[in-house]
């Protein structure tokens, strides 16, 4: 079945008469179903027993009823909801003109993986959410995507919820996270990434920790003690890895060593932090990771980088994440390969995506123990921080068709930091536009599905 393949979309709210005290017979709610198709077209799903949306869970439809379409298939359809779990869906496709109907099976809410694992072995393309109202996007194709994330973590608390995407979207069978690559200095920085990693279940994605980067950079939130919190009794509330006496590799030899090992043009880079370590990367010469020097060794490897960073369109003012560490940013902008895709997600996007400090922690309520909790219940995270970070992550994994992208080109950096653009069909660089209040009301909600996923 060819369910609408574009978007997460806001689908209708099914608020359907009360039905449910009085028994059908099959003929009857078949009529009923068929009606509902027409009222319905953006799609629905209800119980047969009360004919109304469940408040909460995640649905997907079954294989067995996914090339159901017409009034006719409607019993089949009643059918196999009777032997499984009574549930209806339905929804019109346009480019067919057709309503298909199929009987579905319902997840709770926080259990995304599993709803997804279903929808990819039932062959189904989404995954909907009432509570919500969007679908999540199963790609059961499940394409091959290794990832590097690249982060300042440590200042702003984006960098958090960025690096519990990828995690989440792990668990979700979406993508591989190979490396997480700190370009913040400080050694705090690198453990909380270590917390995070332990806490979402991947503890032995490596870490790599950039030591000779800029120095004095500001720090908007100061959540450096996170690793080190200890309960009443003294003993440390967060899982490491890496103890107080272990070390981490230097960022650009991560770099090196893992793109070394990766198929050619297979990486993916989420830079949300400073570019300093790429930088290094690119100016560091041959080692025991490879003969070939960092300009050619992300040649060969990288794919695409999406880059949080960059102001475009009629402005012309400084970016803040390149001028923050502008000899670096220079270096990077000067070297990067042309060959190497470059998505620029601008501070725009994220700006409306305000997740609001009671929402976080309230959205984490299903523990007592949590490293992103415990930064908003103990620091002022109440700072203007928006989603930016997430924005590269997002793209990254979701694909370039869900977010409206800039024409190609190429980017240049000025010494005073701003992103200068010019169009050229044969340009390795876009940049992502910001989106309208339902897409951003939409991927913020999506955000906050993952942070009660558990
Ligand atoms: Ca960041």
């Amino acid at each position: 079945m060819k369910r609408i393949l574009s978007l997460l979309f806001l689908a209708s709210v099914v608020v359907c008469p009360a039905f449910g005290q009085q028994k059908l017979s099959d003929k009857e709610l078949a009529s009923v179903i068929w009606a509902m198709g027409q009222m319905y077209p953006d799609g629905f799903t209800v119980s047969l027993d009360s004919l109304r949306q469940p408040a909460k869970g995640l649905a997907v439809s079954y294989k067995e009823t996914q090339n159901m379409f017409d009034k006719k298939n409607i019993p089949a359809v009643i059918k196999h909801a009777r032997a499984h779990e009574n549930m209806v869906g339905g929804w019109y496709d346009p480019e067919e003109g057709k309503y298909y109907f199929d009987s579905s099976r319902i997840f709770p809410e926080d259990s995304l993986a599993a709803a997804l694992a279903f929808a990819r072995a039932n062959h189904q393309h989404t995954v909907y959410d009432f509570d919500k109202g969007i679908n999540i996007r199963s790609n059961y194709e499940q394409k091959d995507i290794r990832i590097i994330l690249d982060c300042d973590m440590g200042s702003s608390t984006d960098d958090m919820f960025a690096l519990m995407m990828l995690h989440r979207y792990m668990d979700m069978g979406r993508c591989n996270l190979i490396g997480v690559v700190v370009d913040r200095m400080g050694r705090a920085n690198a453990d909380i990434v270590d917390v995070l990693n332990n806490f979402y279940g991947h503890p032995d994605v490596p870490i790599g920790l950039e030591t000779d980067g800029q120095k004095d950079t500001h720090v908007w939130i100061t959540y450096h003690n996170l690793p080190y919190a200890r309960n009443t009794d003294g003993v440390p509330m967060f899982k490491r890895s890496v103890g107080d006496n272990g070390t981490y590799m230097e960022g650009y030899k991560l770099y090196r060593k893992l793109l070394a090992s990766q198929p050619d043009r297979s990486v993916t880079i989420a830079s949300i932090g400073f570019v300093t370590t790429l930088a290094r990367l690119l100016q560091s010469g041959p080692d025991e990771y490879s003969p070939l020097n960092g300009v050619e060794l992300v040649r060969k490897k990288v794919k695409d980088i999406y880059a949080m960073g960059g102001v475009f369109g009629k402005a012309v003012e400084p970016d803040y994440n390149f001028l923050q560490a502008i000899d670096f940013s220079l270096k990077f902008f000067e070297l990067l390969p042309k060959e190497v895709d470059v998505v620029f997600s601008p501070g725009e996007v994220g700006d409306p995506l305000d997740y609001r400090p009671e929402l976080v922690i309230s959205d984490m309520s299903w523990t007592d123990l949590h490293p992103i909790k415990w930064t908003y219940q103990f620091l002022n995270c109440d700072t203007g921080q928006k989603m930016w970070d997430p924005q590269a992550v997002i793209n990254a994994v979701e694909g370039d068709d869900f977010y409206k992208l800039s024409e190609r080109g190429f980017v240049t950096l000025t010494p005073a930091g701003e992103t200068l653009f010019t169009p050229d069909p044969k340009g390795n660089c876009r940049y992502q536009f910001p989106g309208d209040r339902t897409w951003c009301d939409t991927v913020l909600k999506y955000i906050r599905l993952m942070a009660i996923q558990h």
